[in-house]
């Protein structure tokens, strides 16, 4: 009996993964490990009811248009033009989701000297570029997003209203993205409420500069 139901279970597994295209990632840290910089609560609301609405609502538009389903996330947003509104706002929210996951960890790191040169050449000093970055997180309206992006060989700051990115073909300055952050209010109203300059702050102790600077390398 439980053999079967084991055997049952498997094909039931095989046949969601078919029809559902994209999944949420697994988190690569607990939903406490960024403590005290983005609290728990916030964390586990964010990636497990945020993020996972975003996947849901996007798998939703892979139904209605299975050719969606053949493409991967980056080919979905650099052609964004071609889709409606909730494959822009689902598409986005699940790149960058994913994409912001893996630019925090709780290990301590510093930016690869090439990295920090090519940030010195293009900023003055890393303090800065994070003050550049500060203010493009702290300037944006409403929700959206700060990115650190190479573009035309440069690094360059731009932010991002919703959950458009810099791989979209209807943002003004498209680039590889390789540092983010999301300024929505979810992101922080818990813990920090009106308070997005101190979440901003914050930021910085738990940025994962190894991934950013691997992204930048490749
Ligand atoms: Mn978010």
């Amino acid at each position: 009996m439980y053999k079967i139901n084991l055997f049952l279970l498997s094909l039931l597994s095989v046949a969601t993964l078919a029809t559902a295209q994209f999944s949420l990632p697994v988190l690569p840290y607990g939903y406490d490990a960024l403590e005290p910089s983005i609290d728990k609560q916030t964390m586990e609301i964010h990636y497990s009811k945020h993020h996972d609405a975003y996947v849901k609502n996007l798998n939703k538009e892979v139904e209605n248009l299975p050719t969606l389903g053949k493409l991967s996330i980056e080919e979905i947003c650099k052609n964004i033009s071609k889709y409606n509104t909730a494959v822009r706002n689902n598409a986005g929210g699940h790149y960058n989701h994913s994409f912001f996951w893996n630019t925090l960890s709780p290990v301590k790191s510093e930016p690869s000297p090439k990295l920090l040169a090519a940030i010195v050449s293009s900023f003055g000093s890393l303090d800065k570029f994070k003050e550049e970055f500060n203010n493009a997180a702290k300037s944006r309206f409403g929700s959206g997003w700060a990115w650190l992006i190479v573009t035309e060989g440069k690094l360059k700051i731009i932010s991002t209203a919703n959950q458009d990115n810099p791989l979209m073909d209807v943002v003004e300055v498209n680039g590889k993205p390789i540092l983010a952050l999301d300024v929505w209010e979810h992101a922080y109203y818990l813990k920090y409420q009106n308070k997005r300059v101190d979440y901003i702050s914050a930021f910085w102790n738990i940025v994962n500069w190894q991934e950013v600077s691997k992204r930048f390398e490749n």
